[in-house]
């Protein structure tokens, strides 16, 4: 996937906000500090369009990022910080259930686990919640780059056997930092979204000059 253009539209409180151009949207579930801002910005080879911290509960609302005038990423708040009160996560858990189940043009849901742990409660109520919805939803296990590769197998294995996933449920290996999986994240996102490949090496027409007045 060649990025030409990646801008951040708007960090949206409700459906009011979200854009209404009807592209189509790709969302990323996980827990605060799994990595979710992390791996748009690798998608997109920018550094710091989606805001990340090393300080957890930082993304607040919906934040709506276009790429290529083709599709939405769609930053989701993480769930899990402890910091952020009850009520609070309440509104948010709202906004994320409307969000899931009320808007069309969503094509996928990546839910972003970390590599390196067993999936948390929180991970696997949001994949039991989301299979049972019969949303289109993957698993993406990040921080890759923090375990040795002969060890993945065996991490893979168990977060795939705690979340309850079967040979079809879609699973990829990712890493922010070194890379890894996002070629193979891009084909499968590329797919779901419907995007034309060809378009990438496809020169627009270029309009003759001679019907103009
Ligand atoms: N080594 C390594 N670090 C990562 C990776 N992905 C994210 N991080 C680090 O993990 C921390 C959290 O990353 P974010 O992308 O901000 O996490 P988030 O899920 O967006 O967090 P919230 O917005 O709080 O929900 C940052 O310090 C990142 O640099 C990765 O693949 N490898
Ligand atoms: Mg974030």
């Amino acid at each position: 996937m060649k990025i030409k253009n990646a801008e951040f539209v708007i960090s949206a409180v409700g459906p009011d906000q979200y854009p209404d151009d009807a592209l189509p949207e790709i969302a990323l579930a996980g827990r605060s500090n799994v990595g979710k801002s992390s791996l748009i910005n690798r998608m997109i080879n920018r550094k710091n369009l989606a805001r990340t911290s090393s300080t957890p509960g930082k993304t607040q609302h919906l934040n709506y990022y276009r790429i290529n005038e083709q599709l939405y990423f769609v930053d989701f708040p993480g769930y899990g910080y402890a910091k952020v009160s009850k009520t609070l996560r309440q509104v948010w858990g709202k906004m994320i259930e409307q969000y899931i189940l009320e808007r069309e043009s969503l094509r996928l849901i990546m839910l972003i686990v970390d590599l390196r742990h067993p999936p948390s409660k929180d991970d696997i109520l949001m994949y039991d919640w989301l299979k049972h919805y019969d949303m289109p939803v993957m698993v993406v296990a990040t921080k890759a780059d923090k375990i040795p590769r002969s060890r993945h197998a065996k991490h893979v294995k168990i977060i795939k056997q705690e979340l309850g996933m079967t040979p079809e449920d879609k699973f990829i290996m990712f890493s922010s930092e070194a890379g890894i999986g996002r070629e193979e994240l891009w084909g499968y996102i590329s797919e779901v979204a419907e995007l034309d490949k060809e378009e990438d090496l496809v020169t627009p027409p270029v309009e003759s000059d001679s019907n103009e007045v």
